[in-house]
């Protein structure tokens, strides 16, 4: 077993900041040693880390990812090993992903294919949660395996009709269950039948640009759905975590439904709080045409910033309306992929990369002052291992837990661009972006992965993560 002692930096917590060395001794923590005390007697660890002037951080969590996604006759091009790769580089160390049942598939085939797919490839640990596609008899006896496969959370979609979506009676049979099993039911949510009604208007009319994705998506949509979740959730008691929040309308429905105490919770994502419909969505290049904007067709959509979406979602971080930011890695290729879409927006594949840019997009709200170092950890981190089952484990510096650490250098800097970025993807939704800060060195169960610019992991490092339940109920 080899040691490694962390000196001289700042370790951040969601609770605070002390200066402490850190010891790992093979894949765990043993143990934080302030300054001038010698509590082991003399450290002499076979690995000296330097961390002077930098934080030392519990690594990230991003617990919504897809890789290699079937969506709209194509799949996400980042595979478990692409994009575990890339989530080390950005100082993510554990990832969160959805395995897949699509309507008229067992439940059991999806989650054993997911778990083909990631067997041997990550490079860092990785759980699931399951997508469930069809909530009949058979899917419902399913999740009652769940909890011993240690995945204790799955989604439903109330949008994409025919290919995800559970109607109000299926959500409402998956969430009885849920309850009595306490998982925790995840919910894409948006009225998708009334999208598509607006879709097809819109294309008949000739609107057939990105742009109007974000039109027929508009957050009514999102409001109303928000709201259908939470009072199925009232009524079964079932834990509700909703995906990818875009709409201030749809926080406004979460606050009110926690204000009366139901477990309800939501994340955003680095796009709802940066990018925009307008600014983006609304693009034109020279490359692309009026097209350039399928780089940001996501679902949910961006947000108008007139309407002040994104600085909603940035104080609902700070009251805890919003508890995570997670990626919603889907990324898509323009050429081959986001063009199937050129004449019709409705075609054009559902998606954004960012799983190696996350902590470091975060991070910018502690230059900006939206958030403090501690909040960054905890949305990022502590709070994402809670949520789904993992803290003590991962989420934390502290004896017992796996030696996932991040070095973050405060002083770094990164211009984001597809030509340096390692997503395997032809473009990138964040091209230009100035980054103040830099992750300097990852540590994955003990094992340095990046070594200040260098990569020294390797795939099958990764481990599959039997999770809890919940750790964050009310
Ligand atoms: N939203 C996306 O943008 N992509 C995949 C699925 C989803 O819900
Ligand atoms: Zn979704
Ligand atoms: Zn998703």
């Amino acid at each position: 077993m080899t040691t490694t002692l962390i000196t001289g930096g700042t370790v951040v917590s969601a609770t605070g900041r002390s200066e402490a060395d850190v010891l790992i001794d093979g894949e765990k923590i043993v143990a934080l040693i302030s300054p001038g005390t010698t509590p082991l007697g003399t450290i002499a660890a076979d690995t000296v880390v330097d961390a002077t002037g930098k934080y030392v951080i519990p690594g990230g969590i991003d617990a919504h990812t897809h890789f290699e996604l079937p969506f709209g006759g194509t799949e996400a091009s980042d595979t478990f090993e692409s994009g575990t790769r890339a989530a080390a580089w950005g100082g993510t160390t554990t990832v969160i992903d959805f395995a897949v049942q699509t309507t008229g598939t067992k439940v059991q085939d999806g989650l054993a294919k997911w778990h083909d797919k990631a067997a041997g490839n990550c490079a860092i640990d990785y759980g699931f949660h399951q997508i469930m596609g069809g909530v009949d008899d058979d899917s419902l006896k399913a999740m009652r395996g769940f909890v011993d496969e240690g995945i204790t959370s799955y989604k439903m979609f109330m949008a994409y009709p025919g290919v995800f979506y559970s109607d109000d009676g299926q959500i409402l049979r998956a969430m009885q269950t849920a309850a009595d099993l306490g998982l925790l039911t995840m919910m894409h949510a948006e009225n998708g039948p009334a999208i598509d009604v607006l879709a097809a208007q819109l294309v008949e009319a000739g609107k057939t640009t990105p742009y109007y994705h974000g039109i027929a998506r508009a957050w009514q949509m999102e409001e109303e759905a928000t709201h259908r979740a939470i009072m199925l959730g009232n009524l079964t008691g079932a834990p509700l975590y909703v995906v990818h929040v875009s709409a201030k309308q749809a926080v406004e429905q979460l606050a009110w439904a926690r204000d009366k105490g139901q477990n309800v919770f939501g994340e955003t994502c680095p796009q709802y709080l940066y990018l925009s419909l307008e600014e983006q969505l609304g693009a034109d290049s020279k490359e692309w045409g009026a097209f350039e904007g399928a780089k940001w067709v996501c679902s949910t959509p961006l947000r108008s910033r007139e309407e002040g979406h994104q600085d909603h979602m940035w104080q609902a971080l700070r009251t805890n309306d919003l508890q995570m930011v997670s990626t919603d890695h889907c990324p898509f290729c323009m050429k081959g992929q986001k063009d199937l879409g050129v004449d019709d927006f409705r075609k054009i594949p559902n998606g954004i990369g960012s799983i190696e840019h996350r902590m470091d997009l975060m991070y910018q709200g502690v230059v900006t002052g939206e958030l403090t170092l501690e909040r960054w950890v905890e949305l990022t981190s502590t709070t994402p291992a809670r949520m789904f089952g993992m803290y003590g484990q991962k989420g934390v510096i502290a004896p017992g837990a796996d030696g996932d650490v991040v070095i973050y250098d405060p002083k770094g800097h990164t211009t984001i661009s597809k030509d340096t970025h390692h997503m395997n993807m032809d473009h990138s939704a964040w091209e230009g972006f100035e980054i103040d800060g830099h992750v300097d060195t990852v540590l994955s169960r003990g094992k340095v992965v990046i070594d200040r610019g260098e990569y020294l992991g390797a795939k099958g490092d990764g481990r599959f993560v039997k999770r809890g339940l919940s750790q964050y109920l009310i």
